[in-house]
C-alpha cells in the first residue's frame, strides 16, 4: 500500500489513507490524465498498520461520494481531535484534464474506537492542500487550499472547526488588516549560491502576499499562530517569493463569534521554501525549525533528468535545494515581541527536499526521507540531530545507516509508540490504474506522450520487464531509458517505481544501548494541565526523563501533530518498580488537548515503550 496520509492512533496502530492516490488511468495502452474518483474502487485505498504484529489490514475507506460530490481524501489535511479521532479536511475534487487541481469541500472523520468514517459536513470552500493546527481549547484552524470549482486558486479564507458545537466558522482574510492577502510584497531577498558561498540578491516585486498551500503554521507559547511562509508553494506555478511571516490571533467573543487579527512578523533571512519540513524545537520550547526544501521555485519537477536544459535555466535563476536550518526564536528567548529569524546554511550534509523531521523521545530529531531533488535522487540515510549548544543551529548531525527504499514525493515518517520510526510511501510520478484495478508503477513521464511504460534494463544493459518482487529484493536492479532534450540515454540513477508499496522501520541508536529497557508499568488514565501525576517504572534511574510526544499525523513533508513536552520530574523513589512523580504540561497553546505517547528515558538515554495517555483540561 502507498503511504500518502498517515497518522498514529491512540491504540498504537497507524492509519494509512491514500484516496485515489495521484494515479492516471491506463486504457488500451493509452495514459489518460486522472481517474474517476466517484468510483469507490478507485478511492478504496486505506489500511491500518500494526507495529506490534508487523501486519497491515485493509479497512473501509470514506464513501466515494458525499453531498452529491466526489469525496477523495487524496491531498487532504488531517489532524487528531482531542478524542483521538482524525479529522480529514478536503482532498481532491479533480485534477484533470490538464492538472486542473481543485479541492473538495468534504470533511471526513476517522473514528479510531469504532473503525468507522463519518463527516462533520461540508466546508464552505474547497481546500486542496490545507493545513490544520490545534488551538488551546481543541478548536482546529484550517488554512489555505485550492478552491472548489476554480482550479488553481488559493482560497484567501480560513475555517475553524469547533468540536464542542461540531460547527465550522468561516472567516475571509481578505478583509482583515495585515493578513497576508492584504500585505504587498514590494521586494524580496534571496540567497544565491556562488561557488562555496551565498550572496544576497534583492528583487523588486509588485504583488500581494498569500498563504502557501500546506502552509507550515505553528502555535506560539502565547497562543498566537505563526505563519512561516514555507509550505507546498503558491499556485499557479508562478514566481511568488516572500520573506514575510505573520502572527495570527483568534479570540472567541462572548457571543461565540471568532475574531481574527494579524501582525506582520519578522522577515525571514531567505525566501520562503516549498517542501522542506518544519517542527517545534523539542529543545527550545516555542522555537520553530524549518529544514531543507526547494528554494526560489514551486516547480517540484526541478531535477528531473528528462529536462537538463530546464534544470539549468532554473539554476541560473537561483533555484536550488536548501541545506539550511532556519530558526524562529520565540519572543521570550529572542527578546523581540514577535521573535526573530536566524539561518544556518550547510546544516544538512545533502541538499534535501520532501524530508520529514521526526521528534524522538530523547529530544533528538531524525531528518528522514526525501531527495536531493523533490522527485529525483533519493537520500537513503536518515540524519540524526542530537542537541548540542555549541553546534550551529543547536544540533550535532550524524548520518545513520541507509534505508533500502527511496522515499520521494508523498512519503511519510512517524514515531511509533515503541520508539522506532516508520518510514513509508514515496511517489515521484503518477502510477496508472487499469479498469480491472491493476496498477502500473513502471511508468515515466514522457515529453512526447505524457506518460509511458518505462523501458528498463539491468546494470549490464539487458532489457527487463518490471517485476515488484525483483525490485523489492534489489532496489538497484532496474535502470530506465529516458528521453531528454539531448537525446535518449540511460538514467545513471536506479529506476524508482511511481509508488513504493513497502514500508521500513528505523531503529534509532538508543535502542542498542546497553542494559534493560525501562518499562512504564502504570500511568494515570488522563493528565490534567499543570497537575501532578505519578507513574511506576521498572528499571528506572535517578536521572531519567519523562516526555510526552503527541501522536503524529503526516503528509507532504510535514507532521501537523507532533509536539514534545519535557515533563518536570518532582520526585523519584527508586525501587522495584520505581515511582516517578511529575507535573503535566501547563501550556495548552503548545500542547493541545489530546492523546500523547508518554516515554520514560533512563539516564543513559534508553527510552521505554510509550504508554498512550490523554491530556485534557
Ligand atoms: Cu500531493
Amino acid at each position: 500500500m502507498q503511504g500518502v496520509h498517515t497518522a498514529v492512533l491512540p491504540n498504537g496502530k497507524v492509519l494509512i489513507a491514500n484516496g485515489s492516490s495521484n494515479r492516471n488511468t491506463l486504457e488500451n495502452g493509452k495514459f489518460i490524465d486522472g481517474n474517476n474518483s466517484r468510483d469507490y474502487d478507485t478511492v478504496n485505498n486505506t489500511s491500518l498498520f500494526n507495529p506490534v504484529t508487523n501486519t497491515f489490514e485493509r479497512i473501509d475507506s470514506p464513501p466515494a461520494e458525499l453531498f452529491n460530490q466526489s469525496n477523495d481524501v487524496f491531498c487532504s489535511g488531517h489532524l487528531h481531535l482531542a478524542n483521538g479521532n482524525v479529522l480529514f479536511v478536503s482532498g481532491t475534487n479533480r485534477y484533470y484534464p490538464g492538472e486542473q487541481f481543485e479541492g473538495s469541500k468534504q470533511t471526513n472523520i476517522y473514528n479510531w474506537k469504532e473503525n468507522k468514517w463519518t463527516t462533520v459536513g461540508q466546508l464552505k470552500e474547497g481546500r486542496w492542500y490545507p493545513s490544520l493546527v490545534s488551538l488551546a481549547d481543541g478548536k482546529i484552524v484550517i488554512f489555505s487550499g485550492l478552491k472548489f470549482g476554480k482550479p488553481g486558486q488559493i482560497t484567501p479564507t480560513i475555517e475553524i472547526y469547533d468540536p464542542k458545537t461540531d460547527k465550522l466558522h468561516y472567516i475571509d482574510l481578505g478583509y482583515i488588516e495585515d493578513s497576508p492577502f492584504n500585505v504587498k510584497i514590494n521586494q524580496y531577498k534571496y540567497r544565491k549560491a556562488q561557488g562555496d558561498q551565498f550572496v544576497e540578491v534583492t528583487e523588486k516585486a509588485d504583488v500581494y502576499d498569500s498563504i502557501d498551500i500546506y502552509p507550515r503554521v505553528f502555535p506560539t507559547p502565547d497562543g498566537r499562530l505563526l505563519i512561516t511562509g514555507d509550505g507546498a508553494g503558491k499556485f499557479p506555478l508562478e514566481l511568488h517569493q516572500s520573506n514575510k511571516t505573520y502572527l495570527m490571533s483568534v479570540i472567541e467573543k462572548s457571543d461565540g463569534s471568532l475574531d481574527v487579527s494579524f501582525e506582520v512578523g519578522p522577515d525571514r533571512k531567505d525566501v520562503s521554501k516549498v517542501y522542506g519540513t518544519g517542527l517545534l524545537d523539542p529543545n527550545a520550547e516555542g522555537d520553530v525549525l524549518l529544514i531543507g526544501g526547494l528554494v526560489n521555485t514551486n516547480n517540484i519537477g526541478y531535477g528531473w533528468p528528462q529536462f537538463p536544459s530546464a534544470n539549468k535555466a532554473l539554476e541560473a535563476k537561483g533555484v536550488r535545494i536548501a541545506t539550511s536550518l532556519e530558526r524562529w526564536s520565540s519572543p521570550k528567548n529572542s527578546g523581540e515581541p514577535n521573535g526573530e529569524w536566524k539561518i544556518v546554511d550547510k546544516f544538512l550534509q545533502h541538499p534535501r527536499a520532501m524530508n520529514l523531521a521526526v521528534i524522538l523521545p530523547t529530544k533528538e530529531v531524525l531528518t528522514i526521507n526525501g531527495g536531493e531533488y523533490p522527485e529525483y535522487k533519493a537520500i537513503f540515510e536518515p540524519l540524526l540531530m542530537t542537541p548540542d549548544k555549541f553546534s550551529p543551529g543547536g544540533y550535532k548531525t550524524k548520518l545513520m545507516s541507509s534505508a533500502k527504499l527511496p522515499r520521494l514525493y508523498h512519503n511519510g515518517a512517524l514515531l511509533l509508540p515503541d520508539a522506532r520510526v516508520l518510514s513509508i510511501g514515496g511517489n515521484p510520478y503518477r502510477a496508472a490504474r487499469k479498469k480491472d484495478g491493476t496498477v502500473h508503477v513502471d511508468v515515466l513521464p514522457s515529453s512526447k506522450n505524457y506518460y509511458e511504460i518505462a523501458q528498463l534494463q539491468d546494470k549490464s544493459g539487458n532489457p527487463q520487464q518490471f517485476d515488484a518482487k525483483t525490485y523489492y529484493n534489489s532496489p538497484q536492479h532496474y535502470f530506465a531509458k529516458i528521453e531528454t532534450e539531448e537525446g535518449v540515454k540511460v538514467d545513471p540513477e536506479p529506476f524508482v517505481p511511481a509508488e513504493i508499496l513497502q514500508a521500513e522501520i528505523f531503529s534509532p541508536p538508543y535502542l542498542f544501548k546497553a542494559g534493560p529497557r525501562p518499562e512504564i508499568t502504570t500511568t494515570p488514565a488522563t493528565l490534567k494541565y499543570g497537575q501532578s501525576g505519578t507513574i511506576s517504572v521498572k528499571d528506572a534511574s535517578q536521572d531519567g526523563s519523562l516526555v510526552l510526544v503527541k501522536l503524529g499525523t503526516v503528509t507532504h513533508a510535514f507532521d501537523y501533530g507532533q509536539r514534545l513536552a519535557d515533563l518536570q520530574i518532582d520526585n523519584v523513589e527508586l525501587g522495584a518498580p520505581s515511582s516517578v512523580t511529575f507535573k503535566a504540561p501547563d501550556n495548552p497553546n503548545l500542547y493541545p488537548p489530546g492523546y500523547y505517547m508518554m516515554f520514560y528515558v533512563n539516564d543513559i538515554g534508553k527510552p521505554s515503550v510509550a504508554k498512550i495517555v490523554k491530556l485534557e483540561a
